[in-house]
């Protein structure tokens, strides 16, 4: 007994074996851990006076899966289905003892376990697809013997954590230990398993499940049909379809070999190494490299928000929603009701889905005030503007917030665009100064741009980012710039989808490309979305752009049934010859000659532009790493996760050949287009992004 190695320590409490894993943060399956179980496990088979191993893990959480930095390297023995094998085949009752998170690999190697034991607090799921995979190591062939397979379906398409209640239930757990007890009963529950004969589970050998779902092929084409729309684009969901349907239809081996098979495909693929990409990107996020985790932080326990508009009610919910009492102020009393009234009712939608309920949403709603006073902000400790996006108003706001809010307290803006230096240059305390900048809708939508400007200090910054976190959203810091980073690459998007119309594209066809491309969206189907009036000026329009007409004829969008597109009773949009003629007016009267513009040019030139911005972006250090820009159009703009975001695409494509594509188009780019000396020079030395350090 004792230190098996550095990460794996066996000892005995009487005659049960107690492996203890212990490798930090979260004990994932590195070799040495592997190596560590395996010689663990013989060694207490081997051992005469243990009569069943119980298998634990140390720190925060039991095996959250195998050991991701390991990925697309060569593999080093064991490997997990050699560790496997030898804990499943064991003759004595191997127990695993669960908490925090049993994920991924961990989770498999737990199915491999002939009992389990977890804390109510633990969770356990097959997280794979999140990473472009699935379950290699037997769970996709175990998982639906034991919770059956529409259950099975769920947990491995979905990745979801399954709490330890729910997993009792299902007969992924067999008892629940008090937290905090759980090495204890651990220990009690497999010496009565020991004491009473119980017969050694191999889930493996389990069949009942599977033959409820044989001859049923109707619950795979459901299931693919019911998801198909979240699935578009993924590979990983359909193939962990296809490996439980090998566990339905196949042996347990020849299931297996079906899961390897798959497993081994999409681990070679562009998109799992994207979504690995994206996993590691969305935790560097967080590190700001002058902004060390010790930075003090400035306790928020009230927040006072400016406009109840469509943002200011969306962000405030953020803080009620983590309890914060929230004061938000309005210029106008039915402003202030209204905006109150949308949050209300949000909430209230919330209660039809069984995520609130009404005693929720009338507590949270008590967490607001409501008023038309600024004064009332005096004592928040951090305060958010979100009114009319004009410098002049919200500088004015912003002196005022300066005489009146206590020293110390954070002053932020939810601006979209403006110039926040320049705001910062109403108050005597620029330090205090920040860009908070969420998207629409500010309750839902994950990211949040945390801006900083020019004199912001380093405390307000880290305040900022962990206020983030603990809201439940994934923040990027960035410099101060037109746009920031996420409508800054919007902008040179749109300047290319724009031209193309003067050259003979249309919107359906921009959109189309993009839509294929993965986006959930096209520019102008956003635009529609979003209204083509946001900044119109009825007096001041002059039919000088195209938007303009639109608007001039209430083609504003779908909120008046028509704008790029038209649209029928249920929202349909379909492409619109008035539209049509509108454009093709505005080309003739350009003079550009007008041609078919493929997909493959129209994508080209959108996502390089979007590419060669982003260059521009990390030259000027707007953005700290190239990974911050994948995770702020991934959380911002619904760029696909599985082709890891606009840097991480540049380099699947090679930076050269995004660089050759962009001279090739050369002044079809726009006069002002210029290519960003980074991408050169990264290109020329044969780089990616991925190489910047
Ligand atoms: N491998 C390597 N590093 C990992 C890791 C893993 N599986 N999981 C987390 N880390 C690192 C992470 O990068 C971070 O590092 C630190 O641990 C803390 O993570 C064969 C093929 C467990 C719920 O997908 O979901 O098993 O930034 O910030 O918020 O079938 O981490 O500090 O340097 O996220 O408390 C399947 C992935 C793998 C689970 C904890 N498993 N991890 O969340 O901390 S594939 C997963 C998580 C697999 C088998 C297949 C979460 C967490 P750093 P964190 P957290
Ligand atoms: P909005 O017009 O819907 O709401 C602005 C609200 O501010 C209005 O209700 C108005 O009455 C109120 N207001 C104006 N001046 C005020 C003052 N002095 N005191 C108190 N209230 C005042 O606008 P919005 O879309 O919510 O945008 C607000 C800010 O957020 C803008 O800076 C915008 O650029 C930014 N933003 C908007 C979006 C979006 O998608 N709408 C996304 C991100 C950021």
């Amino acid at each position: 007994m004792g230190a098996i190695n550095p990460v794996v320590d066996l000892a005995a409490d009487g005659d049960i074996a107690v492996l203890s894993v212990n490798h930090p943060p979260v004990n994932a399956l590195s070799q040495q851990v592997r190596a560590g179980i395996l010689a663990g496990v013989r060694q207490a088979i081997g051992d005469p006076a243990v009569r069943a191993i119980v298998l634990i893990c140390d720190g925060k959480t039991f095996i959250a899966g195998a050991d991701i930095t390991e990925f697309g390297k060569p593999l080093q023995p064991p490997s997990l289905v050699e560790v496997e094998d030898a804990i499943e085949g064991s003759g004595k009752p191997v127990v695993a003892a669960i908490h925090g998170t049993a994920l991924g690999g961990g989770l498999e190697v737990a199915l491999c376990c002939h009992y389990r034991v977890a804390v109510p607090s633990a969770k356990c799921g097959l997280p794979e697809v999140n990473l472009g995979l699935l379950p290699g190591a037997g769970g996709t062939q175990r998982l639906p013997r034991l919770v059956g397979v529409e259950q099975a379906l769920d947990m491995v398409t979905s990745g979801k954590h399954v709490d330890a209640k729910a997993a009792l239930a299902a007969g992924l757990v067999d008892e629940l230990a008090p937290e905090g007890a759980l090495r204890a009963s651990a220990i009690a529950f497999a010496r009565k398993v020991v004491a009473e004969h119980r017969p050694l589970r191999r889930v493996r050998d389990q069949d009942d499940k599977l033959a409820a779902a044989r001859d049923k092929p109707e619950i795979f084409e459901g299931f693919r049909k019911a998801n198909a729309k979240k699935f578009r684009g993924f590979l990983a969901p359909e193939y962990n379809i296809q490996a439980i349907e090998a566990a339905v239809g196949k042996s347990f081996d020849d299931g297996l070999a079906v899961e390897r098979k798959l497993f081994s495909e999409l681990m070679a693929g562009t998109q799992s190494a994207a979504q690995r990409h994206v996993f590691f990107a969305e935790r560097a996020v967080w590190k700001v490299p002058d902004v060390p985790d010790e930075t003090p932080t400035i306790p928020i326990k009230s927040v006072g928000i400016i406009g109840a508009g469509t943002m200011g009610g969306g962000i405030a919910m953020n803080f009620a929603n983590i309890g914060v009492p929230i004061t938000i102020v309005e210029t106008k009393q039915d402003a202030l009701d209204r905006g109150l009234g949308v949050v209300r009712k949000n909430y209230e939608r919330s209660t039809k889905s069984g995520r609130l309920t009404m005693a929720d949403v009338d507590r949270r709603m008590q967490l607001f005030t409501g008023t038309l006073e600024l004064d009332k902000l005096a004592d928040c400790d951090l305060v958010i503007e979100a009114v009319f996006e004009n410098m002049d108003i919200k500088k004015d706001v912003f002196g005022r917030l300066d005489r009146i809010v206590k020293p110390g307290a954070i002053l932020a803006t939810n601006t979209s665009a403006l110039d926040i230096n320049q705001i910062a240059t109403a108050v005597t305390r620029p330090e205090a100064v920040i860009g908070l900048h969420f998207f629409s809708p500010a309750n839902v939508m994950r990211l949040v741009e945390v801006v900083r400007a020019r004199s912001t200090s380093k405390s307000v910054i880290a305040t900022s980012m962990q206020l983030a976190k603990k809201i439940g959203k994934i923040a990027a810091l960035v410099g101060v710039c037109p746009g920031f980073v996420g409508n800054r690459i919007l902008y040179a998007r749109s300047q290319q989808a724009n031209a193309m119309l003067m050259e003979g594209a249309m919107p359906w066809d921009i959109d189309k490309a993009i839509y294929d491309f993965g986006l959930p969206m096209g520019p102008f189907a956003m635009s529609d979305l979003a209204g083509l009036d946001i900044g119109w000026i009825p007096e001041k329009s002059k039919s000088s752009t195209i938007r303009e007409v639109l608007c001039e004829q209430n083609r504003r969008g779908q909120k008046t049934g028509a704008g790029f597109y038209d649209y029928d009773e249920q929202r349909n949009a379909k492409p619109s010859p008035v539209t049509e003629q509108i454009i093709k007016d505005f080309a003739a009267r350009s003079g550009r000659p007008q041609r078919q513009i493929s997909g493959q040019e129209i994508l080209e030139r959108c996502l390089y532009a979007q590419i060669n911005e982003g260059a521009k972006i990390l030259e000027e250090k707007i953005a700290i790493r190239p990974s911050d820009i994948d995770v702020v159009w991934i959380n911002g703009y619904g760029w696909p996760v599985y082709r890891g975001g606009p840097m991480f695409y540049a380099d699947t494509v090679g930076l050269s050949q995004v660089v050759k594509k962009l001279e090739e188009y050369g002044p079809l780019l726009g006069k002002d287009f210029t290519i960003s000396p980074l991408l050169r020079q990264l290109a020329a030395d044969g780089k990616r992004f991925q190489d910047m350090k």
